[in-house]
């Protein structure tokens, strides 16, 4: 075969470090950007053969989105904008750790496994973010896509934006402070800023003019360390967001007269979002089904809230987008977020009907017809192939104007309990194993007891652990009534894992 000459000529230019071992994980592979050349190189091969297979076109995403700006990753995109499936995986995981002179032998395997006829077509969209590695690692992707006879048609930065909904002239909280992370979604805000001054006046911060990527500033930094970017002067009141590197995530904030910062995270959004749906819903009189899918992150008092007082379905997955979005399709209307700020509504093909028919119907009332329009809008804004900074963003800013709401109403519609979250270094993580979308622990043996008997000490209290997928360390998270229980939990339980 032709193709496997040019597979070794070309793979010597992206040679892997004898022994060196990548697993795909949650997001890809992700690590120093010093080690991810020769993966590059592969994943645009599997691309190609992932295109040849679904006869449709595979994206290629290299970003390490919130980690350091030294890091990298990537990964694979499936046809419907939705993360790999677990067989080819397992494939990328083979083809990354293949010692050089056994690449060829780790190709044709796939070929032979999945049957793939090799005289297809194959089509590769490769995105990148703003790390200084992106480049030239994107760069090796391609020559992956073009060493098994694969077109990259257009390659760049993938984010693409439907129109805003118009907002309420009263409104009078049009300013948002928006911190860009240093990242892909703040040189986006700076190309949209102009077409939304009417609605919203966005001050950027960590635009990329000087600052580091993700460095102490960003979504992960804000929701971690509890407290406003560096270097962002916040005046009390004022509402705040900020996304991570690659503008999948967002989180809200702002501090009070008392200088006490307030954090509104994905679970806040989540509420926002549903409550909004949930009573244009009922307005419009449309009978459709809405849950919420959250994770063991998600704080208890908003599962309570939703539960108890929204009375909306609620679902607890592991954690990972693909997890998340799975569970959300199985409804009319599913809106997932992680409490890091990763998530977005999908509207099932015969919601979106249903809603357009009401819309357009001559004989419904006024309310009905608003409520329709709404809710159409709301499809249009949202990105509904994957979580989305930005047009999360003009979701939440168009909810908080039409209901003519602060961000403090917005915090004030539940209090978290106080949580703390720590890792935890241990020789294998993989001895945890959990179960219950991991809120549970089956192994090591004796490990669940041990949590279960130090959450009876506390009141509200929950806590869990479970082995990270992009890093190599044992999560831990506690919440309970007081942040010193928490504390102290999420302490205990970290003794527990060792
Ligand atoms: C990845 C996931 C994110 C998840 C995080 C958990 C995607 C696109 N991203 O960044 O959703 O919250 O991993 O990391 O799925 P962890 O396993 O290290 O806790
Ligand atoms: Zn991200």
């Amino acid at each position: 075969m032709a193709e496997f000459q040019e597979v070794l000529k070309q793979s010597a230019l992206h040679p892997k470090p004898a022994g060196l071992c990548l697993q795909y994980g949650t997001a890809g592979f992700r690590t120093n950007a010093k080690q991810l050349d020769h993966i590059m190189f592969r994943m645009g091969m599997l691309a190609t053969l992932r295109s040849k297979k679904t006869q449709a076109t595979i994206g290629v995403m290299v970003t390490a989105s919130h980690n350091p700006e030294e890091d990298n990753g990537v990964k694979l995109v499936d046809p419907m904008g939705e993360m790999l499936t677990p067989a080819w995986e397992d494939y990328a995981t083979q083809l990354a750790n293949a010692e050089q002179d056994d690449l060829a032998r780790a190709v044709k395997e796939v070929i032979q496994k999945e049957a793939i006829d090799m005289s297809r077509e194959a089509n590769v969209f490769v995105g990148k973010d703003t790390r200084s590695s992106s480049p030239a690692l994107s760069q090796a992707v391609i020559d992956g896509v073009s060493a098994l006879g694969g077109h990259t048609p257009l390659h760049g930065l993938v984010s693409e934006h439907k129109g805003l909904c118009s907002t309420h002239q009263k409104y009078d909280q049009k300013h948002l402070c928006v911190d860009g992370a240093n990242g892909i979604g703040a040189l986006k805000v700076r190309e949209m800023e102009h077409h939304l001054q009417k609605g919203l006046q966005i001050s950027l911060f960590n635009d990329g003019s000087k600052g580091k990527l993700n460095h102490q500033c960003g979504a992960d930094f804000v929701k971690v360390q509890q407290k406003p970017p560096a270097d962002i002067e916040i005046n009390p009141g004022e509402r705040c967001c900020s996304f991570d590197g690659d503008a999948d995530r967002i989180v809200y904030y702002y501090t009070d007269s008392d200088g006490r910062f307030h954090l509104l995270d994905g679970d806040k959004i989540a509420t926002l979002i549903s409550t909004f749906l949930k009573e244009l819903l009922t307005q419009a009189g449309l009978d459709l089904n809405i849950a919420v899918v959250q994770t063991a992150y998600a704080n208890g008092s908003s599962t309570l809230y939703l539960e108890n007082t929204m009375k909306v379905i609620v679902k607890c997955t592991k954690t990972g987008v693909k997890h998340l979005h799975h569970e959300a399709q199985k409804f009319d209307i599913g809106v997932y977020f992680e409490a890091n700020g990763h998530g977005t509504v999908l509207f099932s093909q015969a919601a979106v009907e249903k809603i357009q028919q009401l819309a357009e119907d001559a004989n419904s009332d006024d309310t009905k017809k608003r409520a329709a329009l709404l809710l159409q809008s709301t499809v249009n804004v949202i990105n509904q192939t994957v979580g989305d900074a930005i047009s999360d963003m003009l979701l939440i800013e168009a909810i908080l104007a039409v209901r003519g709401m602060t961000v403090q109403q917005w915090d004030a519609m539940y209090t978290d309990l106080p949580n703390r979250q720590l890792k935890v270094k241990v020789s294998d993580r993989r001895v945890i194993d959990t179960t219950d979308a991991e809120r549970r622990a089956v192994s090591p043996a004796g490990l669940q007891d041990a949590i279960d008997s130090l959450v009876k000490k506390y009141r509200q209290a929950r806590s869990f652990v479970r082995p990270s997928g992009t890093e190599d360390v044992v999560r831990v998270y506690a919440e309970a009534e007081t942040q010193e229980s928490a504390d102290a939990l999420a302490h205990e339980v970290s003794l527990a894992v060792y």
